[in-house]
């Protein structure tokens, strides 16, 4: 009998076999020119969303297998209801939208008159393999994002992936991908085999990061397995509050670490609204500061304030709340706000209907929707 995962793939022709056969197709081709007819209309402000995600056959077939083995990470329960129809997930069909990247995902961005997917390698990313597949895997992303990017160079950039685990190679593929392939950034899935950047055998990467001047945007994974125990229940352990508490903990721990005094222009991007790290900066500044005194933190030059304001920007992924957009603006600045829609985890209309009626002027919406992603994310302006 043919998996889930060849059942749900084989629905359509999926966007990837044309991204292997079209690896190093020419910008200019005919069939760019034809997709760039079809752009939507002129609009008022032109539509970037940063945190779209996608993944490739070959990677889904792997993540499959992990689906099906054994282990105690709390990424696995999520993991077998995507890619091996585990009950309780049959009203999810995420596969064939991370499959698809050119047939219906455009139709749709077309429709809604979203311009562009900043696309990203669907989480976990290729931090659950072993080092030498995670640095195979991350390659072939990467290239396949440069094929499709170079067929739709309006319509698509992407975040470069790397394998943490094994930082020396991840390095070279981070320079290959922003120097060779021209890609947009970097996206990492938080804590890799439980650790977190604060620890020096990943600082290559950080310096990697700031010296290519790209962007890492931290996307969350499920806690790591220290921090799972009561987030297992109530499927907390995904989007509804997981993935919140993993990212938060992962940006304070490299806040508090000194990190930022070692990388101090090493940009950091993150999610959902935040991740409520900006709510509760205030506290975390003042009782950091109170450690620091006691000796039970690290000294640091800046506040972590001022390492937030300083090191981070954040988008609007998964969030339609217009306090906690008000909030953000007022808190952080309207030039380190970015729209996102979360595809194909959230729907997308709702996320432009949510920024179409945000009450913001013309300029700050443009600087929400498309100048910010431009500038952190080296998209070229229109
Ligand atoms: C969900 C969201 C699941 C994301 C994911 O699996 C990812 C979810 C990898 O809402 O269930 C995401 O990227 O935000
Ligand atoms: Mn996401």
């Amino acid at each position: 009998m043919s998996s889930a995962l060849d059942r749900k793939a084989s629905r359509r022709a999926v966007v990837t076999g044309g991204v292997a056969a079209g690896v190093g197709l020419a910008l200019g081709s005919p069939s760019q020119a034809a997709t760039e007819k079809k752009s939507p209309l002129p609009r008022k402000f032109r539509r970037i969303a940063v945190e779209e995600a996608f993944t490739l056959p070959e990677v889904a077939k792997e993540m499959q297998k992990i689906a099906r083995g054994p282990g105690e990470s709390l990424d696995l329960p999520l993991i077998r209801g995507v890619y091996d129809a585990a009950p309780g997930y049959e009203n999810l069909n995420f596969l064939s939208g991370l499959l698809d990247v050119e047939d219906r995902r455009l139709q749709e961005m077309d429709r809604l008159g979203v311009d562009m997917h900043v696309l990203s390698l669907t989480a976990p990313g290729v931090q659950m393999f072993d080092a030498d597949r995670a640095c195979e895997l991350a390659t072939l992303a990467n290239d396949g994002l440069a094929a499709v990017i170079s067929r739709h160079p309006r319509r698509f950039a992407g975040l470069a992936s790397f394998a943490p685990q094994a930082p020396q190679r991840a390095v070279k593929e981070m320079e290959r991908a922003i120097r060779s392939l021209k890609l947009n950034g970097f996206i990492v899935n938080s804590h890799t085999n439980n650790e977190y950047f604060d620890d020096p055998k990943y600082w290559p990467l950080l310096e990697a990061a700031e010296a290519l001047d790209a962007c890492i945007y931290i996307h969350p994974r499920a806690p790591s397995d220290g921090l799972k125990g009561p987030l297992h229940a109530y499927a907390l352990d995904a989007a509804t509050w997981g993935y919140g508490v993993e990212v938060g903990t992962h940006v304070v721990r490299m806040m508090v670490s000194g990190v930022f005094d070692r990388f101090p222009k090493l940009k950091i991007c993150i999610g959902h609204m935040g991740e409520a790290v900006h709510f509760w900066i205030w506290r975390i500044t003042f009782m950091n500061s109170r450690a620091q005194s006691g000796g039970r933190a690290p000294k640091t030059q800046l506040t972590m304030a001022e390492y937030f304001q300083r090191n981070f920007v954040i988008t609007t992924s998964g969030v339609e709340d217009p306090l906690a957009l008000d909030y953000s603006i007022k808190k952080i600045g309207i030039d380190k706000v970015m729209w996102a829609i979360d595809y194909p985890y959230q729907p997308s209309q709702p996320a432009v209907e949510f920024m179409d009626a945000a009450p913001l002027s013309d300029a700050d919406k443009a600087k929400v929707y498309h100048q910010n992603a431009e500038r952190i994310f080296h998209i070229a302006p229109l």
